[in-house]
């Protein structure tokens, strides 16, 4: 049976290629998902590729994912440091969770050290870019 992968952007990676393109590329979130759509159409994939502003919004797209999905990719963006919300939810829905931040984090501001969702996920990966998406 076709795996159904749900990847969630937290805030602002909407923004993704028209600003800070030194720190986040020039690639916009759209390319982003391109490129994870074609990885996944050769892996036998489904992608469900999703982007909010809004955390709440993000957990209630978390805790529905029971049912139509296997697994989460997500970048929670700014959410990563601060959301025990999204990383309860994370872990409510029972669902392998993979983190990726496009950003080597641990090199930046010591206020992105901390990363909540992370206790749940059974794998985190950061600083390889867009590249992590397909990783
Ligand atoms: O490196 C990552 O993927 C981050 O999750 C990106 C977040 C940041 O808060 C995390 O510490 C690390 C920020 C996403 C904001 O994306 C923008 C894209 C273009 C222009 C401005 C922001």
């Amino acid at each position: 049976m076709t795996k159904r992968v749900l990847v969630l952007n937290g805030p602002n990676l909407n923004l993704l290629g028209t600003r800070e393109p030194g720190i986040y590329g020039s690639e916009t979130l759209k390319d982003v998902e391109i490129m994870c759509k074609a990885s996944a159409a050769e892996l036998g994939l489904a992608l469900d590729f999703r982007q909010s502003n809004h955390e709440g919004e993000l957990v209630t797209w978390i805790q529905d994912a029971r049912k139509p999905a296997d697994g989460i990719l997500i970048n929670p963006a700014a959410y990563s440091h601060t959301s025990v919300a999204i990383s309860d939810a994370l872990k409510s829905v029972g669902l392998p969770v993979e983190e990726v931040h496009i950003t080597n984090f641990h090199q930046r501001e010591a206020y992105r050290h901390h990363y909540s969702a992370s206790y749940v996920a059974f794998g985190g990966i950061c600083g390889f870019g867009k590249l992590e998406y397909q990783l």
